[in-house]
């Protein structure tokens, strides 16, 4: 039966008649049939990816494509009359992570699935997951944010289990989502939920009873820690999701066989981050209740475990006091201690400790004892744990340690999300990039070919009009298609430095009122959520809004210069914001930005990095060479001693250079203040003046002058594009399914 056929069936309509909704529908229904009628891969050994987050955007598109179905689904239905991109805007985007570690988790299964592993992921299903991001009075405003309809990509299992907590047993149930890999199997998403979880509780915005845990467990992703009750419900759900999937990995190993004393024949569990760390006491309580020699179990589990750290920010390394454990799961408790008892044993070194004098739980310290790889997620973030962060670790465990960049999948980040660009490289380099990235750097040979070059220009223009219609259907916003699309989206968070870029549009603005105007018009674009509690975040958002509002009603101002804040940026703005940048800004402090994501997208999609070296930017940069990027800032070294040796003062910056000082000055001038809330204004400039911990002013400098050199470079549209030519052919090494395959061979061996 094609596919018209089916989809005829599916609906008691023309298709001609449908609504998007019902096409909707239908097409997720044909989509998962296909998709469990697949072969699975059953081998032996499987590898459980546990996550507290997995960010995995819209399926419908993403599953077509890997279905092989794409193309002819989108050609049926131009037939009749309807637009697979109006069809794709009526799935909501599940919100299931923050950000790039959950994102990370969501690209890694779609390649481990791509290359037939076998292999699922375990998380947790909250039904309204991250908030929802709303402007007032240019200030962030949290909303719910529902995505669970009643026809949706979960399925509800069978499985469940009672998950026991002081006082109280709730039951998990797990549901499944289908993760098709392109042109090979399908394995699953198996997302734990609680049944009595009840919206009814959410009372005005995102608040609710923390303590109600039995209605509240899975309704938030991490819900505010900024009080105790809310640290106590991140203990409830992160043994929810490990109690859940230690039975689930138990029960699948001793069904094919195992005696659970070979259970690492059977298993590996790459815990992502230190979230799902309460793994390892779980399995070692379950084992042993099922039998086993505490030593036994504790060994068995040792060489199932493996780590990745995606930080080093001390402020994100989870540290929780004993007493929570005692509070919500008293059965750890005892296991945690033995596990601190024996390194104590071994070794007198204080740091190296699981429980610390102040009575706290080191929760990377159980994963880097008692696991058997310890991974960082770019080669200077590896470096730095090794050499500086977990020095001391790497001194007793020189052969835990090692390194996986991340990779994105190009699936989603090319082929659904610039199918401009896809076509075009199907057309001069053939398609067998899509399974072997590296195939990409054929593009090097078209470097002096004009017409792929003027092609590329005229692909990111249409990019860059498609995403003008967006925003302006969707928030009002008019922008200039002719200006250079200068681009930051991620998280908002002071390393990552959305503060210095908001100093530099303001030296933009005061360059313009005085008379120098840019050479081509500039929009500065914006996305970000802070965290609901993070006040200088927050600060810091209300600062672009103030400065958007400012700016793009200055008519002096406004032709050659224009500010925007994307409203709550997640997966599917990025899919429409990054084919249309043309500079991709990734301006963390060195050595803080353990690898970044997004800069490997927007490479991917021909936008040339302005950047310091840190993370990945450093391979970037490695790889596209000194004149396809603009590399500016202190070093990771140089920042390292700044902290050491305590001796960076901001305010020094602010009182010796001119253009510094007028920038910071801005921030509380009148105009300001008559757009924007002083007390917010005011608490941000103290903060730039006083403490300034990453390192803003330091750098400010450098990074206008850069950023000036890449202004001026765009001038030359040729070689301009000669670098976003090299950019994308270079991209490759960043296919997550290269990434994937590394953790294959050193880690998971399946
Ligand atoms: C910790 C304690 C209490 C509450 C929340 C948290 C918490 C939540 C989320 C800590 C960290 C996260 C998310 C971290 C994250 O997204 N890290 C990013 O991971 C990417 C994938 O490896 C990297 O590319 C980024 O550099 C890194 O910032």
């Amino acid at each position: 039966m094609d596919i018209k056929e089916k989809l005829q069936q599916k609906m008691a309509k023309e298709i001609a008649e449908a609504s998007n909704k019902e096409i909707y529908d239908a097409l997720l229904d044909i989509v998962q049939e296909m998709a469990r009628e697949r072969e699975k891969n059953c081998s032996k050994k499987k590898l459980y990816y546990i996550s507290a987050e997995f960010l995995i955007g819209k399926l419908l598109s993403n599953n077509l494509i890997n279905l092989g179905i794409y193309n002819e689904v989108r050609d049926v239905l131009s037939r009749h009359g309807k637009d697979i991109c109006e069809i794709e805007e009526v799935e909501p985007e599940p919100s299931l992570g923050n950000g790039g570690l959950g994102r990370l988790a969501a690209c890694f299964l779609d390649s481990i699935s791509t290359l037939g592993l076998n292999g699922d992921g375990i998380g947790l299903n909250y039904h309204l997951g991250l908030f929802k991001q709303e402007f007032e009075d240019a200030l962030q405003k949290e909303m719910p944010n529902p995505w669970i309809e009643k026809k949706s990509w979960l399925t509800r299992t069978e499985v469940t289990y009672p998950i026991m907590f002081k006082g109280m047993t709730l039951n998990s149930r797990m549901y499944d989502i289908e993760v098709t890999g392109y042109h090979n199997v399908t394995n699953n998403l198996h997302l734990f939920d609680v049944e009595t979880v009840d919206e009814a509780i959410l009372e005005d915005g995102i608040d609710f009873d923390k303590e109600d845990i039995a209605r509240n467990l899975t309704l938030f992703l991490y819900p505010d820690d900024s009080d105790e009750k809310g640290r106590l419900l991140r203990i409830y759900q992160q043994y929810f999701m490990v109690s859940s999937g230690a039975r689930l990995i138990l029960d699948e190993c001793t069904a094919k066989g195992s005696n659970l004393y070979d259970l690492p024949e059977y298993a590996v569990i790459q815990i992502n981050d230190t979230h799902p760390t309460m793994i390892i006491p779980e399995l070692i309580r379950l084992l042993a209740e099922r039998g086993l020699e505490m030593d036994d179990a504790i060994d068995v589990v040792s060489r199932t475990c493996a780590y990745t750290n995606h930080t080093i920010l001390a402020e994100a390394l989870e540290k929780w006091p004993v007493e929570y454990f005692k509070k919500v799961v008293p059965q750890l408790v005892p296991i945690i201690e033995i596990l601190d008892d024996k390194v104590r044993r071994k070794y007198t070194d204080e740091s190296l400790a699981i429980i610390d004098r102040e009575d706290t739980v080191h929760m990377a310290h159980i994963d880097i004892h008692y696991g058997f790889s310890v991974n960082g997620v770019a080669s200077l973030h590896s470096e730095i744990l090794k050499d500086n962060e977990l020095n001391h670790f790497y001194k007793i465990y020189p052969e835990k340690f090692n390194n996986k960049t991340n990779g994105i999948t190009f699936r989603r980040w090319l082929i659904h999300c610039n199918p401009k660009l896809t076509e075009m490289l199907d057309f001069i380099i053939g398609t067998e990039y899509r399974l072997d990235a590296r195939k990409l750097e054929r593009l090097l040979n078209f470097k002096g070919d004009i017409n792929v070059l003027k092609r590329l220009l005229e692909i990111k223009t249409e990019n860059k009009k498609m995403l003008c219609r967006y925003l302006e259907e969707t928030q009002g916003l008019k922008l200039n298609p002719d200006s250079i699309f200068d681009i930051q989206v991620k998280r908002l968070h002071e390393y990552k430095r959305q503060q210095m870029n908001a100093l530099y549009v303001i030296h933009k603005y005061l360059e313009i009122k005085a008379g120098k105007l840019p050479g081509t018009p500039i929009t500065v674009i914006f996305g970000a959520k802070a965290a609901p509690a993070y006040v200088i975040a927050k600060d810091i958002i209300h600062l672009i809004l103030c400065l958007q509002e400012i700016i793009n009603n200055d008519p002096e101002v406004n032709p050659y210069l224009q500010v925007v804040m994307v409203e709550n940026y997640n997966v599917t703005k990025a899919e429409k914001l990054i084919p249309a940048c043309d500079i991709s800004e990734q301006i963390s402090l060195a050595s803080k930005e353990a690898s970044g994501t997004g800069n490997m997208k927007f490479m991917l999609n021909g936008a040339v990095t302005l950047g310091t070296e840190d993370g990945a930017n450093v391979e970037i940069h490695e790889l596209t060479g000194d004149d396809n990027i603009f590399v500016f800032g202190a070093t990771s070294d140089e920042v390292i001693r700044h902290y050491e040796k305590a001796d960076y003062v901001s305010k020094e910056f602010y009182e010796k250079d001119k253009e510094i000082k007028a920038a910071v000055d801005f921030i509380t001038n009148d105009k300001m203040l008559a757009v924007g809330k002083k007390e917010n204004l005011a608490r941000l400039k103290n903060e730039l003046l006083k403490k300034d911990w990453f390192m803003t002013l330091l750098d400010f400098k450098s990074y206008k002058e850069k950023k000036e050199e890449a202004l001026k470079a765009y001038e030359n549209r040729i070689e301009w594009a000669k670098k976003m030519l090299v950019n994308i052919a270079k991209a490759g090494y960043f296919s997550a399914d290269r990434t994937i395959e590394e953790y294959n061979r050193d880690i998971w061996k399946l």
